[in-house]
């Protein structure tokens, strides 16, 4: 039998401690209106530094925990999030940055930090950073944060492990999107250790009836075009809405693209799926679409972008072009496709 040693990067992994040592205080940031890779992620290298290192950590994010999911993670594990206006990113001894990168832009840092955890396509070497510790073939940051925590040998209690297992179990779609050995390894280390009646209460919450409304909304204004479900969903009642209802969509017979857009507070966000295994790239689509409007970033296979501050007049139009290039993009003859709707006015 093979045994998990942790880490095929134990330099990264032993560098963690020659970068941190000496910090009594540590602010682990995760990206913006942070998912469950994100939220473990940071929750695990907090409790890395405060079990190792003896030093205090604080997980401090900016935007919102939305999905019902996610929200039931922090609360059934009792995870402390603290929102980035309250904190001052100068009063830490050290900086941590998981799930994104510095220029990824959708983390609230305005200061390089000392450590960079993520599994993202690469966007730019960060000499700058101490440690950059970038893995872009790995499904979930929450594998790459479980390697650290069997290589320094840190006992983990349910709740991290449960956190980790959930961060790998969504950001891989149970290990059957995008994923290595080493998230398979990590899914079968911490399995033993997790809270599987908490586990199961996240999964499976009570959702808001914005949930359904949204939900049918979303259905509503999905447009079929050959192979590319686009939903334009106008006002979304939390940012990562996008996500869930793009994965939704490209469970439809036929669909090798789905691509979902909305509106939170007036910033659009953008989020695409595909299972197809053509030469296209999920993140590249999503980047060419946005391009210096705002901010993007991904894998091959799933991505999210965001526009900050689209005026009210400009929304619609705005949306039309984008969904006009995604189609140019995505489909060879674009001119000679009708799109259907999803739901037609009258069903028979
Ligand atoms: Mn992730």
């Amino acid at each position: 039998m093979q045994v998990f040693t942790g880490s095929k990067y134990k330099d990264r992994v032993y560098k963690f401690y020659d970068v941190v040592k000496g910090a009594k205080t540590c602010l682990v940031v995760p990206h913006n209106n942070p998912d469950p890779d994100a939220i473990s992620s940071a929750l695990g290298i907090a409790y890395l530094f405060e079990r190792k290192f003896g030093g205090k950590a604080t997980i401090g994010y900016r935007g919102i925990v939305g999905r019902a999911e996610n929200k039931a993670m922090v609360e059934e594990l009792g995870i402390k999030l603290e929102p980035f206006y309250r904190l001052n990113q100068e009063d830490f001894d050290c900086l941590v940055l998981v799930d994104t990168q510095f220029k990824a832009h959708n983390h609230p840092l305005t200061v390089m930090p000392d450590v960079v955890i993520d599994h993202h396509a690469i966007i730019a070497e960060e000499n700058d950073v101490p440690l950059a510790d970038y893995r872009p073939e790995y499904g979930a940051c929450a594998t790459i944060v479980t390697e650290y925590l069997i290589v320094y040998g840190v006992e983990l209690p349910a709740q991290v492990a449960t956190a980790l297992f959930y961060g790998i179990k969504t950001d891989t779609r149970d290990l059957s999107r995008k994923s290595t050995d080493s998230d398979v390894e990590a899914y079968k280390f911490l399995f033993p250790l997790i809270d599987r009646g908490k586990l199961a209460r996240i999964e499976y919450p009570k959702l808001p009836l914005e949930y359904f409304r949204s939900f049918y909304h979303a259905l509503g204004e999905t447009w079929l075009y050959e192979s590319v479900a686009i939903s334009t969903i106008g006002t979304l009642y939390r940012p990562d809405l996008v996500a869930e209802v793009a994965e939704y969509l490209l469970r439809i017979e036929g669909i090798k693209w789905s691509i979902a857009i909305g509106f939170y507070r007036g910033d659009l966000y953008i989020s695409l799926r595909t299972d197809t295994s053509e030469e296209a790239d999920a993140s590249d689509v999503v980047r060419d679409v946005i391009n210096s409007k705002g901010t993007a970033g991904g894998h091959n296979v799933m991505a999210g972008g965001y526009i900050p501050d689209v005026p009210l007049e400009m929304r619609e139009s705005l949306v039309q072009s984008m969904v006009e290039s995604i189609i140019k993009r995505l489909l060879k003859d674009p001119q000679n496709v009708t799109p259907v709707r999803l739901i037609p006015a009258k069903i028979s």
